[in-house]
């Protein structure tokens, strides 16, 4: 066994000990202890790097088979000081003690100086190799950097609005959370995922995940020698890595949802259609906005309250004159008495006002971040002066969970369905780091703080190495903004736990979402809870759903949707996403919203959403738009249980709801730059007009069986590109993979919640071998535990006879009334039993 772990032993030359060398030549390993399903080691720093701050002189390495698919290797410092992202932030998958023998990964290292690769067993193939560069491991600053093939097909590393297949030269993705109006290229977004997928073709597909929440620089490009490299530059925290082997696309998706945790299924009303805007000045306004869609005859699911409902931009309040509490009670109370939903939304920044109760009681609970001298930590935020939660206090969820029960309570409060967390990145509008404002400096002198007394320093490991420099390190990530600290909270804010924004600043959004999500439990137990989050961090999706942010009314923007759906959807483990429809800043245009409003169907979260500054675009405005949307909503409905069932998928097993086409396809090398279409679930592919004020399509359809979904019309694949002119302005093209069965209801409803009445029709898309299989899936949409109550149907066409087999637990009425099997002579129709309700 030694010799297949230590593949490329080389002794260690003298020159390699410690102050012999001013040379940074990285580590060597030593004590080198070998078990069947792991492997330690000791590293110890030779020459000397200390580039951007301290080198850490000891380090300790860990490497686990974990499962036959998934291996570990950790470096940390051996004082446990260096920060680590909280067990209970992101719970690490305990190992399964695969080894050696059966993993589908390899592991082999090089003493001295240290380096490591990674290879796929099956192939031999060289997956990770760090031997390129010394591994540098400071106090700051630790980088490690990986060869890749020429030519690499990388995707991952969100939140960005790059192409989906990422550039590879003089490339730098850099994660770190920030605001970031009209999503800019080439820079960091409101999340932080750092996993990427490397896709090689026939011989298969690995990730790699670097579980670590600081600041970071990755860069792709090609070195002087001519190699292609991928590099990680990161401000602190350890080399924490997770490679998954695949060794196909969607079983990396699998694997990395089982280390960051599986996606929530949100409820069944949460696929219906949206509508929201900044500026609807009044709930009459809103009231009024209801009644148009439902004169115009589109069905609204849902109203969404932005901002405007506050008093003063305060949360857990309302304008008494523009949103008296009465008017939003009734309101509320009319679109649930019509089977609709309501949605309010929520800052972290809470005004800092003696007068305030939400305030003082979080002030009397000390649950806010605190500044140097023991204050409450300032900011500026939509109510002016705010202070900001400390999510890792021990009383904030209380807090948190008592202000969301007390406000949302149903009986005498805002009866919301959900929540909707914004600027949490943290957002902070202080536009230099020190706050000085006029106007902040006055208002902090007509408020003096509460009297904190300053934590004493806590003995637990991993809080980080103290003395470092938290608000101005040496190595500068390229931050949209500058220094770390800008335009958010300051980075050397310590937590309740004693670790600080520093370390923490990626996931404060995401511990937001959390509580809310935890908030809402509180309130209703048994109900599945909805909450939607602008900042994101690896794992959002046990807690909640994701838009893309505060886009723009422009065709660029239209694109970049699909390529944000296929990054958190396919790669990210987060599957209920989507974009403000029709844009968010700037006036949209009717042939644009009406084409945004098809697109956005056809993706899992569907919401129009406007800024205060731009044109109201509700889908009712322009005649083009309202027959576009009645016609995309129609369709969303019918295949509204489809979604559904791709959706709770993911939540089993993690199995991505969209995916791009080389999933499907990955020995198709024309697949692997495609952005501009997606596969919806594993039967739909969707390929909208893309180009500005378009009729035309160039699309892709791999060598396999297709159907056009709206004619069912078969047509031959054929690995090439196929034009469409003639696109009509309520048209998107859209079709079937051969081999693939979808249950469909037969009609469309006004409400999610009608819909779940209507029967099904069964469409058996055959594939090049005559057979098809597909599944659907059915609860009652709404409980947080179904328990036996679901029903998860197979169906299955062998080419002769059709089959429902499975469990079915969920009683209904509902039935399915026709299987219509595609090809051959056309569309013919077979009359079944029940195959919903009953084992046949
Ligand atoms: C390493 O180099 C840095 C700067 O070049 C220097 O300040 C430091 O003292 C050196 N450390 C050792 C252990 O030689
Ligand atoms: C794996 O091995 C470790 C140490 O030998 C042991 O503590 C652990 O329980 C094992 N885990 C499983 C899943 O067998
Ligand atoms: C690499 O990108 C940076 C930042 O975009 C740019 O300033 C620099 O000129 C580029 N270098 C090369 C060699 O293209
Ligand atoms: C209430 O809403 C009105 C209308 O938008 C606005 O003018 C006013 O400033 C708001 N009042 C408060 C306290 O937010
Ligand atoms: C953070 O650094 C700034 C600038 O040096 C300083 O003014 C501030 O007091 C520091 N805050 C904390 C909490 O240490
Ligand atoms: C949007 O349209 C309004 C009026 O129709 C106009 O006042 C405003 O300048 C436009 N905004 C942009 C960004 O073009
Ligand atoms: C929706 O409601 C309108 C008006 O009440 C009605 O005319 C229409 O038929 C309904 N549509 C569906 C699909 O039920
Ligand atoms: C399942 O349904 C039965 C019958 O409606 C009900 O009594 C039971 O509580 C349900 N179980 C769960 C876990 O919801
Ligand atoms: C039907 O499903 C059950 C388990 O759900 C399985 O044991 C059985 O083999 C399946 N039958 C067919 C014909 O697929
Ligand atoms: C991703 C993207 O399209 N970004 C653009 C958003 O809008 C701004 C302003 O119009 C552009 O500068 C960005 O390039």
């Amino acid at each position: 066994m030694a010799s297949l772990w230590i593949a490329s032993l080389v002794l260690c030359s003298v020159w390699g000990a410690r102050g012999q060398t001013e040379r940074c030549s990285g580590y060597e390993a030593t004590n080198v202890l070998e078990a069947d399903s792991y492997l330690t080691a000791d590293l110890t720093v030779i020459g000397n790097c200390s580039s951007h701050s301290s080198d850490i002189e000891k380090l300790r390495l860990l490497v686990e088979y974990q499962t036959d698919s998934r291996l570990h290797v950790l470096i940390t410092d051996t004082d446990d000081q260096v920060f680590q992202v909280q067990e209970h932030i992101l719970p690490r998958p305990r190992s399964q003690n695969s080894t050696l023998g059966t993993s589908g990964l390899r592991f082999s290292f090089t003493q001295s100086p240290f380096s490591f690769s990674v290879t796929r067993a099956s192939t031999g193939d060289i997956l990770f190799d760090t031997a390129d560069a010394p591994l540098i491991f400071e106090t700051q600053y630790i980088r490690l950097r990986t060869r890749l093939p020429s030519n690499p097909n990388i995707y991952g590393l969100g939140e960005h609005s790059d192409d989906f297949r990422l550039p590879t030269s003089n490339y730098t993705r850099t994660l770190w959370n920030s605001e970031a109006p009209f999503i800019p290229y080439k820079q960091n977004l409101y999340g932080s995922h750092p996993v990427y997928f490397d896709h090689r073709g026939e011989s298969g597909t690995h990730g790699v995940f670097l579980l670590s929440s600081n600041g970071m620089d990755v860069k792709l490009g090609t070195s002087d020698q001519g190699q292609q490299y991928l590099e990680y530059n990161v401000i602190g925290g350890v080399f924490d890595f997770y490679f998954l082997a695949g060794p196909s696309p969607a079983e990396v998706s699998k694997q990395y949802a089982q280390v960051v945790g599986l996606p929530a299924l949100v409820p069944y009303w949460a696929l219906g259609f949206h509508q929201c805007k900044y500026g609807y000045k009044s709930i009459d306004d809103v009231r009024q906005v209801v009644d148009n869609y439902a004169a115009a005859g589109i069905p609204l699911e849902t109203m969404w309250g932005d901002i405007d409902y506050m008093s003063d931009h305060r949360d857990f309040t309302t304008n008494e004159s523009a949103y008296p509490l009465e008017k939003v009670r009734q309101l509320v109370q009319t679109l649930h008495n019509n089977g609709q939903h309501y949605v309010q939304i929520l800052d972290p920044g809470i005004h800092r006002d003696g007068g305030y109760p939400t305030y003082t009681r979080g002030a009397e609970k000390g649950v806010f971040l605190k500044a140097a001298d023991g204050s409450f930590y300032r900011g500026i935020q939509w109510p002016g002066v705010v202070v900001w939660p400390d999510w890792f206090h021990p009383n904030t969820q209380d807090w948190w969970t008592d202000e969301i029960k007390r406000f949302y309570n149903a009986d005498s409060g805002v009866n919301v369905d959900g929540l909707w967390v914004d600027m949490n990145e943290a957002s902070n509008m202080c536009d230099n780091t020190d706050c000085s404002t006029s106007q902040s400096a006055r208002t902090w002198a007509t408020h003096n703080g509460i009297e904190i007394k300053r934590r004493s320093p806590n003995p637990v490991p991993f809080l980080g190495v103290p003395e470092r420099d938290l608000f101005n390190p040496l190595y500068r990530i390229q931050n949209r903004w500058g220094d770390i600290s800008r335009k958010t909270l300051w980075t050397n804010i310590t937590n309740a736990d004693g670790t600080h924004q520093y370390d923490t600043h990626n996931f404060y959004g995401t511990r937001m979402a959390a509580a809310t999500r935890n908030a809402l439990l509180s309130r209703d137990s048994t109900a599945r809870p909805f909450v939607l989050t602008r900042s994101t961090f690896a794992g959002v999706g046990r807690v909640a759903a994701h838009w893309f942010g505060d886009n723009a009314s422009q065709w660029d923007h239209y694109r970049v949707t699909i390529r944000q759906l296929l990054s958190f959807a396919a790669l990210h483990a987060v599957p209920f996403v989507g974009s403000d429809v029709c844009g968010f800043n700037k006036n949209a245009t009717e042939k644009m919203c009406a084409r945004w409003a098809l697109l956005g169907a056809f993706q899992p979260f569907y919401r129009n959403h406007a800024d205060v500054t731009a044109n109201r675009q509700e889908f009712y405005l322009w005649p083009l738009v309202t027959q576009a949307a009645k016609k995309a909503i129609d369709t969303r409905y019918k295949l509204l249980d489809y979604m559904y069932t791709s959706l709770w998928k993911a939540s089993a097993d993690g199995t991505p709801n969209a995916s791009p086409l080389w999933f499907f396809y990955p020995s198709d090398s024309n697949t692997f730059g495609i952005q501009n279409q997606w596969m919806l679930g594993d039967a739909l592919l969707v390929s909208p007009v893309v180009d500005d004020d378009s009729q035309s399509v160039n699309l892709y359809l791999p060598d396999d069986i297709w159907y056009d979904f709206w004619t069912f019309e078969q047509k031959a694949g054929g690995g090439r590109t196929h034009r469409l002119d003639g696109v009509q302005w309520d048209e998107i093209p859209v079709h079937i993979r051969g081999g693939t069965v979808i249950a469909m209801r037969t009609e469309s409803a006004n409400t999610t919640a009608q819909l779940r009445a209507k029967n099904f029709r069964i469409i058996v898309a055959p594939g090049k071998d005559g057979t098809a299989k597909g599944g659907l899936y059915l609860d009652d949409g709404a409980s947080l535990d179904v328990g036996v109550n679901k029903s998860e149907i197979v169906f299955t066409w062998d080419g002769q006879s059709f089959t429902a087999n499975g469990t079915f637990g969920f009683a209904t009425d509902v039935q399915v009334e026709r299987v219509v099997i595609l090809g051959g002579e056309g569309e013919h129709a077979r009359p079944v039993k029940d195959a919903i309700s009953s084992n046949e």
